[in-house]
């Protein structure tokens, strides 16, 4: 393997080899070509990559010649984390796919509109959230497979409606259809759980169609019904501001911290963060970009809120949000 290959290389060279579809593939290989640096040393390397995209683009026309793939009743995770609508029929929640995603789901004024899990990427400044539309969770019918994909993701945003009879009952119900099948919707993951055989999911409430209470009080009121162990946000995809509040509370929600790795006297790339979860160390963003990496990191140099620049740090530092990192190695 040529020495001089870049961290961002070998980040992408490890999407391909854990690619699980084709089209996850082809982009890892394109990646792949635009990061690997071009000179001689590396043509034979480039030649490669190219047969390689060429074979999966033939791989993904033969597909798509047979015919749209058969439905599984799963999401794959994507992105920066992924995050389940949950909620009454009707609340809003396709509609916040639409107003916050390129997807396009069915709304509609009538209750049991959407019927399959809809998947769309959400940005947050520079990364993306993978957001999941589901069918209602509800008393008198409810898709088979809906529990399971909550239980699947990272976090629940619980969509209720303020202008529904009882948004606060509307909860209510929810977490006992949920506590049924095994799940446990709650503010904060306990770290240590009291019952293993549940899943205990984070969640934050919203009370939707906030455009439909501009003084609050039904606000008020539902959160008093609610009580204090949730805190319950407005939100409304007619409102923009309620909207760019929604994207950071659910990048808030992830637990995530987002840090760039730039090589030793080169400047940084802000577009490519890469993404861990909170608490992760210096070490730990190493093995991601590369196995051999941690094994031969000697130290780094960071750039961030808190600390000198260029401060020397070792494997052990815990890494924070828009730190930027140099490898030494
Ligand atoms: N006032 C107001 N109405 C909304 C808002 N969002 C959605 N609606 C309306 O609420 C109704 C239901 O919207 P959907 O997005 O289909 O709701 P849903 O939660 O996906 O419904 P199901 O798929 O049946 O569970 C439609 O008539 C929407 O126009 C909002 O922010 N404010
Ligand atoms: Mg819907």
């Amino acid at each position: 393997m040529p020495a001089n290959l870049t961290p961002q290389y070998l980040e992408a060279e490890r999407r391909y080899r854990e690619a699980s579809t084709p089209e996850e593939k082809l982009e890892a290989l394109k990646r792949m070509l635009a990061e690997i640096p071009k000179h001689k040393g590396t043509e034979k390397l480039q030649a490669e990559i190219k047969r390689k995209i060429a074979r999966v683009k033939n791989e993904i026309q033969r597909a798509a010649k047979h015919g749209p793939k058969t439905h599984t009743i799963h999401v794959r995770k994507e992105g920066a984390g992924q995050v389940a609508l949950v909620g009454p029929p009707n609340s809003g929640k396709s509609s916040l796919i639409a107003a916050l995603t390129h997807a396009r789901p069915e709304v509609a004024e009538f209750p049991f509109t959407t019927r399959m899990p809809t998947p769309g990427m959400m940005d947050f400044e520079n990364i993306q959230i993978q957001l999941i539309d589901l069918p209602p969770v509800s008393d008198e019918y409810m898709e088979y497979w809906v529990p399971n994909l909550i239980r699947n993701a990272d976090v629940c945003a619980v969509i209720l409606d303020l202008t529904a009879g009882d948004p606060a009952e509307d909860f209510q119900r929810i977490r006992e259809i949920l506590y049924d099948k095994k799940i446990c919707l709650v503010p904060a993951v306990p770290e240590e759980v009291e019952d293993i055989r549940y899943a205990y999911k984070k969640s934050v409430l919203f009370a939707n169609k906030a455009d439909e209470d501009p003084g609050g009080e039904i606000l008020q009121l539902v959160q008093e019904m609610i009580g204090s162990e949730f805190v319950l946000h407005p939100l409304s995809s007619r409102d923009s501001r309620l909207l760019e509040r929604f994207r950071r509370l659910m990048f808030e929600s992830l637990d995530i911290v987002r840090v760039y790795s730039k090589p030793p006297g080169k400047s940084v790339d802000y577009d490519q963060p890469f993404v861990l979860p909170k608490g992760s160390t210096l070490y730990d963003l190493a093995e991601e970009i590369h196995r051999e990496f941690a094994e031969k990191l000697r130290f780094a140099r960071v750039w961030g809120e808190g600390k000198f620049d260029g401060q020397r740090v070792n494997r052990d530092y815990v890494l924070m949000d828009g730190d930027i990192i140099e490898l030494h190695i």
